[in-house]
């Protein structure tokens, strides 16, 4: 079997990869994805536009076998991020689907053309992929991630949650992630298992998937939260072995209606796009609702107040640091952000201010930085939105916040000084530049934005 690095000794399987009603055999996947790669042979960098469908996944794996460096870019991105991203990266074209209006070649993915020529392994430390994050402020940052770096990340989580082959992996979350393509589709195939991806994660549509034999559902708390709110759902997913949690902290309440809903207590973890995940609750663990677990094999983590060392007590609460084989090292082409975040021997401050158990046990307490949002699962940077509000004529100052959400976790709001105008012109300005999850969702009018003697804007005022 021809997927080298996803598990090439896997067996054939005729449904390793269901995306709505297209299926493709473990077979056709490595035959058509080696035919891809012979086509991009040579380049170093593409852009993938990455929508959930099987197009998206073929052209990933082509650029895994040819060893090209593979952007995923999220497919409702607006022009100044795409011409950012496709910038930053260097991408010398788009591999598949691609904008109105590109700018770069275009290679096609061609579903019916395979190959079956055996590629040598590329070095375990080449750049697999490069993932945009955003950042407090400025535009998304780039995080290269070795193949080193995903093989570990992945087989951590399979020791984590005793995954193998055996189990169907179903999930609706987007390919342009950590967490929908990474775990969600490169997971099952290196397990040498399945994939069912429902197009959107509904309560619906996991329920089908339960039915047709899923065995682990991913969901955001999001997800987890709309799950619980449709019995007949919730009770299909019963049969499944695990459901997981994860990119946002799963509030307890739906860690309790699940487990009554299911009998399942969904297993969290934890992880960031420039770390992979790094901690998570153990298939054969304790699940403690509002903890994520303990971390990975191989990962080490610390807490920190300032310069100093906290202790794992259980009630310490400082910045958490970790380090582990499935943790990057840069970011693309930004030595000082690098150097604020990375900060020797391995060492990378997530911005999360966490709790550790004398077992180990971690709770994410919160974000050092106000600025960063978490909606759906969604981080979004305060700053970009805030850049393009003040775009607008009739803004003269601005501040963008998440505040609590029951559904989103967090739902973004922007505080505007300025003349009022229609909060969709504004909500529409945002959507016309940046992904549609970045939109706020309510426009509040104020006098004038709280601010220190030192005229820092004062966010934490603001809910
Ligand atoms: C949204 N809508 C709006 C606005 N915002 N309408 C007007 N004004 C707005 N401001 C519209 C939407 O377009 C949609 O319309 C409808 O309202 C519902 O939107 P929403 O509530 O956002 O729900 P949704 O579109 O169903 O999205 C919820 C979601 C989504 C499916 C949970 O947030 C999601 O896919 N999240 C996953 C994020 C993720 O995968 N993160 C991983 C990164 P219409 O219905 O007409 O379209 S984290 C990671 O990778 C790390 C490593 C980790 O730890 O995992
Ligand atoms: P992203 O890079 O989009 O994956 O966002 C990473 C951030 O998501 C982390 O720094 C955390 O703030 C948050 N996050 C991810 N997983 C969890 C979790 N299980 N509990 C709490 N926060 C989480």
């Amino acid at each position: 079997m021809l997927l080298p690095y996803l598990n090439p000794s896997a067996p054939d399987a005729p449904d390793a990869l269901r995306i709505g009603d297209d299926k493709l055999s473990r077979e056709d996947l490595a035959g058509v994805a080696t035919a891809v790669a012979e086509r991009i042979a040579g380049a170093r960098v593409v852009a993938v536009l990455a929508r959930p469908t099987t197009e998206t996944v073929l052209a990933v794996l082509g650029g895994l076998i040819a060893g090209v460096t593979v952007v995923p870019v999220p497919p409702d991105s607006g022009p100044r991020e795409i011409a950012h991203i496709l910038g930053d990266s260097g991408a010398q074209g788009w591999l598949g689907a691609a904008p109105d209006d590109p700018t770069l070649p275009v290679v096609p993915v061609r579903r019916y053309a395979k190959s079956w020529h055996r590629h040598p392994e590329p070095p375990a430390d080449s750049v697999a992929m490069i993932l945009y994050t955003s950042g407090t402020t400025g535009l998304p940052k780039g995080v290269p991630i070795t193949r080193r770096a995903i093989a570990a990340g992945l087989d951590a989580l399979a020791d984590a949650w005793q995954w193998t082959g055996d189990d169907v992996l179903a999930h609706g979350l987007p390919l342009f992630h950590v967490h929908g393509l990474i775990l969600g589709i490169l997971g099952p195939l290196r397990r040498g298992g399945s994939v069912i991806h429902t197009g959107s994660p509904t309560p619906s549509l996991y329920a089908a998937a339960a039915e047709a034999g899923a065995s682990i559902f991913f969901g955001v708390p999001t997800v987890w939260s709309r799950v619980a709110g449709d019995t007949a759902a919730a009770q299909a997913l019963s049969s499944a072995r695990l459901l997981i949690s994860g990119s946002a902290p799963l509030p307890v309440p739906t860690f309790d209606a699940i487990r009554s809903l299911t009998g399942h207590e969904i297993v969290e973890r934890y992880g960031m796009t420039e770390t992979l995940i790094t901690v998570s609750t153990r298939a054969d663990g304790e699940r403690r609702p509002g903890w994520v677990g303990l971390p990975l094999a191989g990962v080490e983590t610390r807490l920190r107040e300032g310069d100093s060392e906290l202790p794992h007590d259980g009630e310490s609460v400082g910045d958490l640091l970790v380090r582990g084989p499935m943790v990057g090292t840069e970011y693309l082409n930004r030595p000082e952000a690098t150097a604020e975040s990375w900060i020797g021997d391995g060492w990378f401050v997530t911005g999360d201010v966490a709790v550790i158990d004398p077992s180990g046990m971690h709770r994410i307490v919160g974000r050092r930085s106000t600025d960063l949002i978490k909606s759906g699962g969604f981080r979004i940077g305060a700053g970009e939105i805030e850049t393009v509000l003040l775009g607008h004529d009739s803004v003269r100052e601005v501040a963008v916040i998440g505040v609590p959400d029951d559904d989103l976790g967090q739902r973004i709001v922007a505080y505007v000084v300025g003349e009022p105008v229609e909060e969709a012109v504004l909500i529409d300005l945002v959507a016309s530049q940046l992904s549609h999850h970045k939109r706020p969702r309510e426009i509040r009018y104020i006098d004038a934005l709280p601010r220190n003697a030192m005229g820092k804007v004062q966010k934490k005022l603001l809910e």
